[in-house]
């Protein structure tokens, strides 16, 4: 299994972001993109508008394609055991790909060390789909993911994304372009362009600026993000998470 390297972690603390080409086996390529399509093609049938309604972006527990949760599901925010029965009632092993394999590169990352990964929480997850021919509606202008929050405090917390693509991408079909971790975004601060094959995962800091251009292919772009942080980021209002806590380690 390919595992983070001392030097993924140096130019993640570096640059905010590290790749690692084609992590991913070919198994687990077509049970995401499975996922993917069968979200999709349900929120359609439903006769809603993937980018109009959605932005584009599906969350596979909360997009509407799975009855309420059962009695013993009902804690899958929070509760490790609720989440995989839930999550494995959707697609069986995407929960077992998370927790085993997901994690384990995400740790090091976000705690800047190939020694520690834990404590480790999956804070959300997220389908990022571009229709064909979308390339002015598909875009998603600079910003960082920690921007998200209202709250200061939910902002600070350090929290990393896993962005997974599940086809090819380059700049004709949607790709990111990776900013820096500056104050404020700057094009003069250069960008690198991600050109990388499906099975790929770019890992990105909250704090980096990212974009990502439209889709002006023929074909659907597809990728899964699912984000880890090192303590349950909490709603001052609600005093609940934000999205989700779930203990992975
Ligand atoms: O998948 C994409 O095109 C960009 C997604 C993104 O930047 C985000 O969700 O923060």
């Amino acid at each position: 299994m390919t595992s983070i390297s001392e030097d993924d972690v140096q130019h993640y603390l570096e640059h905010g972001y590290c790749i690692l080409e084609k992590a991913l086996t070919a198994d687990e390529v077509d049970m995401l993109h499975g996922e993917a399509d069968e979200l999709a093609n349900y929120v359609t049938s439903e006769g809603f508008d993937l980018l109009h309604d959605f932005g584009g972006i599906l969350e596979p527990l909360e997009c509407g394609f799975l009855d309420a949760p059962t009695a013993d599901e009902r804690d899958y925010k929070t509760d490790l055991i609720a989440y995989i029965k839930r999550r494995d009632s959707l697609t069986p092993d995407v929960a077992q790909f998370m927790t085993s394999k997901l994690a384990r590169w995400a740790g090091p990352l976000l705690y800047g060390s190939v020694e520690q990964n834990s404590p480790l929480y999956l804070l959300n997850e997220q389908y990022i789909i571009k229709p064909p021919k979308t390339k002015s509606l598909s875009t998603f202008q600079w910003h960082r993911d920690s921007d998200y929050y209202q709250d200061a405090k939910c902002r600070k917390e350090p929290t990393i994304a896993c962005w997974i693509a599940l086809d090819d991408v380059d700049e004709h079909n949607g790709t990111l372009y990776l900013g820096t971790m500056a104050d404020k975004h700057s094009e003069a601060h250069g960008h690198h362009v991600v050109n990388i094959p499906a099975g790929s995962i770019v890992f990105m800091n909250c704090r980096l600026w990212h974009k990502s251009l439209g889709n002006e292919s023929s074909l659907f772009r597809r990728a899964f993000m699912p984000q880890f942080c090192k303590r349950p980021v909490i709603d001052p209002d609600t005093n609940l998470p934000v999205a989700m806590a779930i203990p992975f380690e």
